[in-house]
C-alpha cells in the first residue's frame, strides 16, 4: 500500500494511518505517529529545549541535510519524462534494442545552462546541455549532447581550464552566468581552437526562446555497431519539430529579471497543457573512408561535419509528455554518464569524450555521496540489473543469498548472474597502435575554417548580432591585450566581423592572429546553421499577450483567443488589474497578468486591443509605455486597435508604425495572423 504521498507503508495493519479529519498521519522517518508539529518539547511553557524530542531533532537534521554539492557545471537545470520511438530498422547498423523499429523506450531529458549556478537566471547568455537518459530493454543509455554540435577545446584536460575561466572569478566570486568578462575571453583568446564554437556562442543559439526551439546534438563522433560487429561513425542530432527560435539580447536582458524562470516555467506550462514537445533524431552516419577524405578530423569535436555533405537521416522521435513529480528526487538526483552506452553503441577516440567518459563517473559519487547513486529511481535501469556488487553508502538492495562472488558453485538457482559472451556488452575491437605520447594531432590544426563558414552561413541580421554580442562581450573586458588578441582572431575568421567589432569597440584593428594552419575560404555556405533559416511554420506553441483595459473591443478578443487556440498557440491577457476588464460589450474579461507582471517581452507577438478610455489609463503607467517600446523594438508583430492610439504617442512609437503593424478593427486581422509565424520583422532592426 502506499500513501497519498507515494511511501510505502506496510498494511500490517497499524492502528493510526489516518487522523480524525483523514488525513494521513504524519510520522518520523521511523514511522513513529507525531502528536505535535507545531512546538517542540520544553521544560515548562517558557523553558529550555529537552533532548527527549526526537522528532524536533530528527526533523531539523534531515533540513540540515537537504543540499547536495550542486553540478560543478549544468548546475541549473529542468527536466521531464518522455519516450523515444524508432521509426526506421537501423538493424543493418545497429544492433541496439532502442533502435528497432517501433520500439518505443522511456526517456528521461534534462536541459540546463553550463555556467551559472542553481540559482541563475535561464535566459544567460550560454550554452544549453540536453542530456537524454533512455532506459532501454538492454540498459541505460544516456546521450549527454548541448545544443551546439562543436565545442570550445579538443582535449578534455583543458576542461578545468575553460569552466575555471567562465565561472566567477576566484578572488572576488562574480561576474555570474555570463561570459562577458576578461578571464574568459583571455583563455579563448589564448586558445584558438575555440573559434569556431565562438562563432556559436556569439549567434543567438545562446539565447534560445525556449529549450523547445532549439536542436540538440551528441557532438562526438560515436560509434553504431551492427550484429556482425561491423561498426559506422554516427553523430546524433535532436531537431525541434516546433522549428528554431531565439529571443533577441535586449530581451534576454529584461526577461532575466521578469522571469528568471523563463524556459522551465516555457517546458513545464506546454507539457501541462497537452501541447508536448517533439524533437526528430537525426544521424549522420559515414564510414573510415569517408572519415579520411573528409577535410577536418572527424575526432576533433570543435568541427562539424556539414548536412550538406553527409545528410541527417531521420530516424526517431523524442517526445516530452510528462513533467516530474519531484524536481529533487529526479532533476536533481539524475546522473548522466557518458560511459552509459548499450550494445550496439560505442565510442569513437575523440580526447574529448574520452576525458568525459572518465569524468562523469566520478562526479557522480561526489555529488551523490557514494557508488550507489544507480540505485536511486531515476537512474536504475529498467530492466533487470543483477551483479555482486554491493554495500557502500545507501546501498538499497544488495545480492541476495550466500554468493556473492563468482565463479561459485551454488547452482543456477542460488549462484547469482553469469557473464553472456553472446549478448553481453562487446567494444569495438578497433585496432590501435602507436607511441605513448601526450601531444594534439596535426589533423587539428586548422582553427578558423568552420569558424568562417558559420559566419557566412548567417543571414545578415544574424551576423549583425554576432558582432553586436562580440562587441557587448568584449566591451566588458577590461583588459585591453584581451580585446585586442580576440580582434586579431577575428581578422583570421572574416575581415568585416573583425572590423565591425572593432568599430563597436573604438579601436584599431591589429595584426592577424598567427594562424597553426592557413584557412581554407572555400567551404560551401550551410543554411542548417542558420536559426532564421529555420525558424518555425506556424505559430504553435508560441504565446499572444493581449494588452487590455476598461472598454476594450470584446469581438476582436475573442477573435484573436479563438484563432490562437485553433494555431495551437496561448495568449495570455495583459491588464491594468489583475482582476481583469471589463470589455465593450459588458461582459468582464479574467487577466493572467497584471501590467507589471507581464512585460511584452515574455510573449512572442502582441495585441494591444484597446478602447480610447484605456489607453488613456495605460498611458500613465510606466510598464504599459515599456511594453509597447519594447514590443516595437524587438521587432515584434503588434496587433493594435484604433483606440491604442494615445499609449502609442506617450511610448513615442505612433510615427513609426511600419508594415508589422496590423489595424485589427480595420481590416488587419488576417494579415497579422499570417505574418505570426514569422516571429519578427527583422528589418526593424532588433
Ligand atoms: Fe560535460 N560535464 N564535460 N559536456 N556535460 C558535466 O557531469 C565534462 C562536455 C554536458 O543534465 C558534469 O553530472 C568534461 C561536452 C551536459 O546532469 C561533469 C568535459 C558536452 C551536462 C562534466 C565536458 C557536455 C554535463 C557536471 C570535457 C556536450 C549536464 C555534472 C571533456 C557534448 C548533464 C555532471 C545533466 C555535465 C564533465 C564537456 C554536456 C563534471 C570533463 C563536449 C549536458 O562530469
Amino acid at each position: 500500500m502506499t500513501t497519498k504521498n507515494d511511501l510505502p507503508i506496510d498494511d500490517n495493519g497499524a492502528p493510526h494511518q489516518t487522523t480524525e479529519e483523514g488525513y494521513d498521519t504524519l510520522t518520523t522517518q521511523h514511522g513513529v505517529a507525531v502528536s505535535d508539529d507545531q512546538n517542540h518539547l520544553k521544560a515548562g511553557e517558557r523553558g529550555p529545549m529537552l533532548m527527549d524530542d526526537f522528532h524536533f531533532r530528527e526533523k531539523i537534521f534531515h533540513f540540515d541535510h537537504e543540499r547536495i554539492p550542486e553540478r560543478v557545471v549544468h548546475a541549473r537545470g529542468f527536466a521531464a519524462h518522455g519516450f523515444f520511438e524508432c521509426l526506421e530498422d537501423l538493424s543493418d547498423l545497429t544492433r541496439a534494442a532502442v533502435f528497432k523499429k517501433g520500439e518505443k523506450t522511456p526517456t528521461f531529458t534534462r536541459f540546463s545552462t553550463v555556467a551559472g549556478n542553481k540559482g541563475s537566471p535561464d535566459v544567460a547568455r550560454d550554452v544549453r546541455g540536453f542530456a537524454t537518459k533512455f532506459y532501454t530493454k538492454e540498459g541505460n543509455w544516456d546521450l549527454v549532447g548541448n545544443n551546439i554540435p562543436v565545442f570550445f577545446i579538443q582535449d578534455a584536460i583543458k576542461f578545468p581550464d575553460l569552466i575555471h575561466a567562465a565561472k566567477p572569478a576566484p578572488d572576488r566570486g562574480f561576474p555570474q552566468a555570463q561570459t562577458a568578462h576578461d578571464n574568459f575571453w583571455d583563455f579563448i583568446s589564448l586558445s584558438p581552437e575555440s573559434m569556431n564554437m565562438v562563432m556559436w556562442i556569439m549567434s543567438d543559439r545562446t539565447i534560445p526562446r525556449s529549450f523547445r526551439f532549439m536542436e540538440g546534438f551528441g557532438v562526438h563522433t560515436f560509434r553504431l555497431i551492427n550484429a556482425e560487429g561491423k561498426s559506422t561513425f554516427v553523430k546524433f542530432h535532436w531537431k525541434p519539430k516546433q522549428g528554431l527560435q531565439s529571443v533577441v539580447w535586449n530581451e534576454a536582458l529584461k526577461i532575466n529579471g521578469a522571469d528568471p524562470d523563463f524556459h522551465r516555467r516555457d517546458l513545464w506550462d506546454a507539457i501541462q497543457t497537452g501541447d508536448y514537445p517533439e524533437w526528430e533524431l537525426g544521424l549522420q552516419v559515414f564510414d573510415e573512408e569517408f572519415a579520411e577524405k573528409f577535410d577536418f578530423d572527424v575526432l576533433d569535436a570543435t568541427k562539424i561535419i556539414p548536412e550538406e555533405e553527409v545528410p541527417v537521416r531521420i530516424v526517431g522521435r523524442l517526445v516530452l509528455d510528462k513533467v516530474v513529480d519531484n524536481f529533487f528526487a529526479e532533476t536533481e538526483q539524475v546522473a548522466f554518464c557518458t560511459n552509459n552506452v548499450v550494445p550496439g553503441i560505442g565510442f569513437s577516440n575523440d580526447p574529448l569524450l574520452q576525458g568525459r567518459n572518465f569524468s562523469y563517473l566520478d562526479t557522480q559519487v561526489k555529488r551523490l555521496g557514494g557508488p550507489n547513486f544507480t540505485h536511486i529511481p531515476i537512474n536504475a535501469p529498467q530492466c533487470p540489473m543483477r551483479n555482486f556488487q554491493q554495500d557502500g553508502h545507501m546501498a538499497m538492495h544488495n545480492p541476495k543469498g550466500r554468493a556473492n562472488y563468482e565463479p561459485n558453485s551454488w547452482g543456477t538457482e542460488e549462484g547469482g548472474p553469469r557473464e553472456d559472451p553472446a549478448n553481453g556488452y562487446r567494444h569495438y575491437p578497433e585496432e590501435v597502435s602507436g607511441q605513448k605520447v601526450a601531444t594534439r594531432s596535426e589533423t587539428f590544426a586548422d582553427h578558423y575554417s568552420q569558424a568562417r563558414q558559420f559566419y557566412l552561413s548567417q543571414t545578415d541580421i544574424e551576423q549583425t548580432h554576432i558582432a553586436n554580442a562580440l562587441t557587448f562581450e568584449l566591451s566588458k573586458c577590461q583588459e585591453m591585450r584581451v580585446r585586442k588578441r580576440m580582434l586579431s582572431h577575428l581578422r583570421n575568421i572574416h575581415e568585416d566581423l573583425a572590423e565591425a567589432v572593432a568599430d563597436g569597440l573604438g579601436l584599431e584593428l591589429p595584426e592577424p592572429a598567427k594562424a597553426a594552419r592557413e584557412t581554407k575560404t572555400d567551404l560551401k555556405v550551410s543554411d542548417a546553421l542558420s536559426i532564421i533559416k529555420n525558424g518555425p511554420k506556424n505559430f504553435k506553441g508560441r504565446k499572444l499577450g493581449i494588452l487590455v483595459a476598461d472598454g476594450s473591443d470584446a469581438g476582436t478578443v475573442k477573435a484573436l483567443q479563438d484563432a490562437m487556440e485553433e494555431a495551437g498557440a496561448l495568449t495570455v491577457v495583459v491588464a491594468p488589474k489583475v482582476g481583469g476588464a471589463k470589455l465593450s460589450d459588458g461582459s468582464h474579461i479574467e487577466a493572467g497578468e497584471k501590467i507589471d507582471g507581464g512585460p511584452s517581452i515574455l510573449y512572442d507577438a502582441v495585441a494591444l486591443v484597446l478602447s480610447e478610455e484605456g489607453a488613456n489609463t495605460l498611458a500613465d503607467l510606466p510598464p504599459a509605455r515599456d511594453f509597447v517600446t519594447d514590443a516595437m523594438a524587438h521587432g515584434k508583430f503588434i496587433g493594435l486597435t484604433e483606440g491604442a492610439e494615445p499609449l502609442l504617442k506617450v511610448a513615442g512609437v505612433m510615427g513609426k508604425l511600419d508594415d508589422g503593424c496590423f489595424r485589427l478593427d480595420d481590416g488587419g486581422m488576417d494579415g497579422f495572423l499570417e505574418a505570426l509565424p514569422k516571429l519578427r520583422k527583422w528589418d526593424r532592426d532588433a
